[in-house]
C-alpha cells in the first residue's frame, strides 16, 4: 500500500535536510550552465562542499540548444581533455573543430557533477549577496516562482567562503555587487566593462583570461567573465566555457587549500 501523506512527508523531510545542511558551503555557484557545472564538478571532486543555485527547472543553461536550436555543440582541441575526463563523446569535424551531442553533453556533465558531490537547487534564484567587510560572503535566495510572479516574499540566505557568478550573459551577481560598491570592481574601470560583439576566436581566449576574482570572495566564470571584463561573445562554441569552469575551480581550490594550510 502506498500512502500519499508518507510520500509527501518523505519529500519534505529530505528536502529540508538537504537545504538545511547546505546553508553553509565552501563554494556557492550561481547558474547551472556549462561553466558553472564544470566548476562544480572539479570543486566537488576535490571534496569541497559546493552548492549550485539555478533559476530554471533544468540546468544546462545555453548548452541544450547548441546553435539556434540545432542541438550539436562545437568544442575545440584544447578543451578535449575535459570531454575525455567526463566521458562525453565527440567527433572531429575538421582539425580543431569537434562536435558533441548537446543533450549528451549536458546530461553527462550534470550526472558526473552530481555524483562527485555537487548539490543543486533548481528553481532558486540568487537575488542579492551577503557582504561583510567589503567581501562577498554568501547569497540571498528566493524561489524563482516568487521572482517570476513578482510576489512580495522575503528571501532566505546562505553563507559561502567563495561565490562564483556563472550566470552567463546577464552576469547577475556582479551587477548586484556593483550597485553596492560602484567603481570598486577589480576591472580596469572598476565597473562592469560589458560584453562586446561576437568574435569567436578572441572570445574563447579571453573567457579563460577573464575568469578570475572580480571582488573579494566573488569569481566570474563562463560568459559572465567576458561580460564583466569586456570580452566579446563567442557563439555556440563551448571549449572556453568548459575551460573557464575548470579554471575558476582551480583558482578557488588554491585559495581554500592555502587557507587550510594556514589553519584558518
Ligand atoms: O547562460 P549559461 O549557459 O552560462 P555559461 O555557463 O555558458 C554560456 C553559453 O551557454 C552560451 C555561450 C557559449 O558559447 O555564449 O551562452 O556562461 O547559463 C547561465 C545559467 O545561469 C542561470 C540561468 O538560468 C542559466 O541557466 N541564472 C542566471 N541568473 C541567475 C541564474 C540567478 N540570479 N540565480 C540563479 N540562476
Amino acid at each position: 500500500m502506498l500512502d500519499e501523506v508518507v510520500i509527501s512527508r518523505a519529500i519534505l523531510q529530505r528536502f529540508y535536510e538537504k537545504l538545511s545542511e547546505n546553508l553553509e558551503a565552501d563554494v556557492a555557484i550561481v547558474g547551472g550552465g556549462p561553466a558553472g557545472l564544470v566548476a562544480g564538478y572539479y570543486l566537488s571532486k576535490s571534496r569541497k562542499k559546493v552548492v549550485m543555485f539555478e533559476r530554471k527547472l533544468s540546468i544546462g543553461g545555453g548548452m541544450w540548444g547548441g546553435g539556434m536550436l540545432f542541438n550539436e555543440i562545437v568544442v575545440q582541441q584544447d578543451a578535449l581533455p575535459i570531454l575525455d575526463e567526463l566521458q562525453i563523446r565527440y567527433r572531429e569535424f575538421q582539425p580543431n573543430y569537434y562536435t558533441a551531442d548537446s543533450v549528451e553533453a549536458v546530461s553527462t556533465l550534470t550526472s558526473k557533477a552530481s555524483k562527485a558531490g555537487l548539490i543543486v537547487f533548481n528553481c532558486m534564484s540568487a537575488e542579492d549577496v551577503l557582504m561583510r567587510k567589503d567581501r562577498v560572503t554568501g547569497l540571498v535566495l528566493n524561489w524563482s516562482a516568487v521572482e517570476i510572479a513578482g510576489l512580495h516574499v522575503d528571501p532566505l540566505s546562505m553563507r559561502a567562503r567563495y561565490v562564483i557568478d556563472a550566470t552567463g550573459h546577464a552576469t547577475e551577481v556582479v551587477h548586484v555587487v556593483r550597485k553596492k560598491v560602484p567603481g570598486r570592481l577589480l576591472t580596469e574601470s572598476g565597473e562592469i566593462e560589458g560584453e562586446k560583439s561576437m568574435w569567436s576566436d578572441r572570445a574563447e581566449a579571453l573567457t579563460l583570461e577573464n575568469t578570475r576574482e572580480v571582488f573579494s570572495g566573488l569569481y566570474v566564470a563562463g560568459m559572465a567573465a567576458n561580460a564583466t571584463f569586456g570580452g566579446p561573445r563567442m557563439g555556440p562554441i563551448f571549449g572556453g566555457m568548459l575551460r573557464s569552469g575548470k579554471k575558476a575551480a582551480s583558482l578557488i581550490l588554491e585559495k581554500l587549500d592555502t587557507q587550510a594550510g594556514e589553519g584558518s
